[in-house]
C-alpha cells in the first residue's frame, strides 16, 4: 500500500461536521474505557467508538459503540475509519514496559509495526493522531531531575525505543505531510477501577488495592525509588485539552505532563495516614528496579502549561483520598 504523500490529503478539512467522530485503540486497557467516558460527555455517545480485540465486559459493551480492530490488520484498521468516518485516532494499544522486556518480538510488533499502519491510516485519511508517550522514552543518559521536553532519549526497554520511535516519527509526517499528530508524555498513571498491565509503575496503583483489601502490601521497587505519577483524571482531561487546543498554540508536537513524583516509602505514608495497620515488605524486581532507576525523577512539564495552560489537580494526598475511598466503596 501507498501512503498519501501528495498535498491533496491534508488540504481535506476534518471538521465534517461540529463533533470529531473518534477512534479509540487498545481500548480494553488502563485508560481506554475513562477517555471514552470523558469524550462521550463532550461529542457525545456514537461519536466515540471504543475498540480492542478482546470481548468488552457488559458494561463497556451497554455503555456506548465498541467494535474489534486489529492495529496490525490494515484492511481491518481502514475499513473502520471509513465505515464510521472517523476523524480523530486515539492509538493506546502497546506493551508497556515491564512485559515488553518479557516479550521484545511481541512488544516490537505492536509497539512499531502497529504504529506505522496506525500512521499510515492517519495519514491516508487525514485524521487527527493522539498516541501517548510516556517517561520510559528516557533512559538513565537523560536528565532525571527533573528530565525536560528535549534532552536526550536513549532509553534502553523496547517500550522506551518504541515509544520515542513514535515520538519522533508522529513529528516527522507533522512537518513533511502536515499531519496533526499530538503526543503527550505520561507519567505512571495510577486509577481505582482499571489496573495497569505490566508496568513498572504498577505498585502505585496495587498498593491501594492490597492495603483496602488485606492490609499488607509487598512492594517490588527499592523504597526510595522516586517517579513522577498522576492521577487519571488528570491524565484524561490533559488528553482532551490536547486534542482540542488550537494548533497555534502549539510550540511542540510532543509534551511532558506532570502532577507529582513520590517514592514507595512517601506512598506508604501517605496511606498509613489512612489506613495506619497497613504492613509493607520489599521484594525487589531487578528488572522494575533497573527500569525505574533510569527513568525520570521530576518530569519538567513548564512548557504544556505555558502553551495550553495545562494544570494537575491531584496532588498525593488527594489521590490517597480518592483511590482509598474508590475501592472501599466499591468492595462493599
Ligand atoms: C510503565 O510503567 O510501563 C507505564 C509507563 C510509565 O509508561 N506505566
Amino acid at each position: 500500500r501507498q501512503v498519501n504523500a501528495d498535498a491533496s490529503f491534508h488540504s481535506v478539512s476534518f471538521a465534517e461536521s461540529d463533533h470529531p467522530r473518534v477512534l479509540i485503540t487498545g481500548g480494553l486497557g488502563q485508560l481506554g474505557v475513562g477517555l471514552a467516558n470523558l469524550l462521550r460527555k463532550r461529542f457525545g455517545k456514537n461519536n466515540i467508538i471504543l475498540s480492542d480485540i478482546r470481548k468488552p465486559p457488559d458494561h463497556v459493551f451497554h455503555s456506548g459503540p465498541f467494535i474489534y480492530s486489529d492495529i496490525l490488520d490494515y484492511k481491518n484498521l481502514r475499513e473502520i475509519v471509513v465505515n464510521n468516518r472517523i476523524t480523530w485516532l486515539i492509538h493506546y494499544s502497546a506493551l508497556l514496559s515491564a512485559v515488553g522486556e518479557a516479550n521484545v518480538p511481541l512488544a516490537r510488533n505492536v509497539n512499531i509495526t502497529g504504529l506505522h499502519n496506525i500512521l499510515d491510516i492517519a495519514a491516508e485519511h487525514n485524521l487527527r493522531l493522539f498516541v501517548p508517550s510516556t517517561i520510559g522514552a528516557f533512559g538513565s543518559t537523560s536528565p532525571r531531575n527533573p528530565t525536560p521536553d528535549i534532552c536526550i532519549q536513549r532509553p534502553r526497554t523496547i517500550y522506551g525505543v518504541s515509544k520515542v520511535h513514535a515520538e519522533l516519527m508522529g513529528e516527522y509526517y507533522h512537518h513533511k505531510y502536515g499531519m496533526d499528530f499530538r503526543c503527550l508524555r505520561y507519567p505512571g498513571i495510577i486509577s481505582a477501577d482499571t489496573l495497569p498491565g505490566g508496568g513498572t509503575t504498577d505498585y502505585a496503583v496495587q498498593i491501594f488495592h492490597d492495603a483496602v483489601k488485606t492490609g499488607k502490601f509487598e512492594c517490588n521497587l527499592k523504597p526510595d525509588t522516586k517517579l513522577p505519577m498522576m492521577y487519571i483524571d488528570d491524565c484524561l482531561r490533559a488528553t482532551l485539552e490536547i486534542l482540542e487546543a488550537p494548533a497555534e498554540q502549539l510550540t511542540m508536537r510532543t509534551y511532558n505532563i506532570s502532577a507529582m513524583s513520590f517514592t514507595p516509602e512517601e506512598l506508604v505514608a501517605a496511606v498509613r495516614k489512612h489506613l495506619s495497620d497497613l504492613q509493607i515488605t520489599y521484594k525487589v524486581d531487578e528488572m522494575r528496579q533497573a527500569i525505574a532507576d533510569s527513568w525520570p525523577m521530576e518530569f519538567d512539564d513548564h512548557n504544556a502549561r505555558k502553551d495550553w495552560a495545562w494544570k494537575h489537580e491531584y496532588d498525593l494526598p488527594e489521590l490517597v483520598f480518592t483511590m482509598l475511598n474508590f475501592i472501599t466503596t466499591d468492595s462493599q
